[in-house]
């Protein structure tokens, strides 16, 4: 296959894999939480070079919790729920300042989840913004609002540059791979609960264990 088929992405591919993240008793997969945010990536890689530091650092967290999946204690990484349970039993998280465990999978994922805010605020902008509304504008407020507020001064300067190249809704919708914008907004109209979802389970777990603000 051609690099462009290798690249070729598609938004149905990402929201069948936030489908697959609820298990029946409502935890998190772990597995299928990491191949969303794979597919994410893969769109964001599509968007340009320009959004290269924020794709290696997606990545990186992603290649930390695909270790511990692939790692001798794997099964123990199944969901979110799990993971937490035994990475605290067994003490292998920095709870109030960073130390020996900067590759745990609690303060690894809760970065990745402070993000998923960030994406459901802009996927929500998206779907009911219209023809003539700004990406860079819609993606910059979603920030603002979630993000932002865990990032140093010099990030947030680098996120600001980098919105301001995103390409116009139209461009967008059409890297979305979808169809017509009808059809991304209905499909937009589909996947915001399923992240909504795995968002607030998310957050209550970390909540309920004083995990928000891991180091
Ligand atoms: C579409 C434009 C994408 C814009 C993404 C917004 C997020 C900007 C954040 C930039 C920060 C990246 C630099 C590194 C930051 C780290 O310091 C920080 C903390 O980690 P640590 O280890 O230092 O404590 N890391 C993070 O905060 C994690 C950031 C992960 C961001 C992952 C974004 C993945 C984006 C995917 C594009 C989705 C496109 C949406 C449309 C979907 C339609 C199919």
């Amino acid at each position: 296959a051609g690099a462009s088929e290798q690249q070729k992405f598609s938004f149905q591919e990402i929201l069948d894999t936030f489908k697959l993240c609820l298990t029946d008793s409502k935890e998190v997969d772990l597995q299928h939480y990491v191949d969303g945010w794979r597919g994410l990536i893969k769109f964001l890689n599509c968007l340009g070079s320009i959004f290269g530091f924020i794709s290696k650092d997606a990545s990186s967290k992603i290649l930390i919790l695909v270790g511990h999946l692939k790692g001798e204690n794997g099964s123990q990484y199944a969901t979110i729920q799990s993971m937490v349970k035994y990475e605290l039993e067994k003490d292998l998280v920095d709870v109030t300042k960073r130390g020996i465990h900067q590759e745990s999978g609690c303060r690894t994922l809760l970065r990745l989840h402070r993000a998923l805010r960030w994406l459901e605020l802009f996927l929500e902008r998206l779907r009911t913004s219209s023809e003539e509304d700004k990406t860079s504008v819609m993606c910059g407020e979603a920030y603002n609002e979630s993000l932002s507020q865990y990032h140093p001064w010099v990030i947030r300067k680098a996120a600001g540059v980098a919105f301001h190249v995103l390409p116009g809704r139209p461009a967008f919708f059409e890297v979305m791979n979808v169809g017509p914008p009808e059809q991304v907004v209905a499909m937009l109209g589909e996947a915001m609960p399923l992240i909504s979802e795995v968002y607030d389970i998310t957050e209550k777990l970390y909540a309920q264990h004083n995990l928000l603000d891991l180091p």
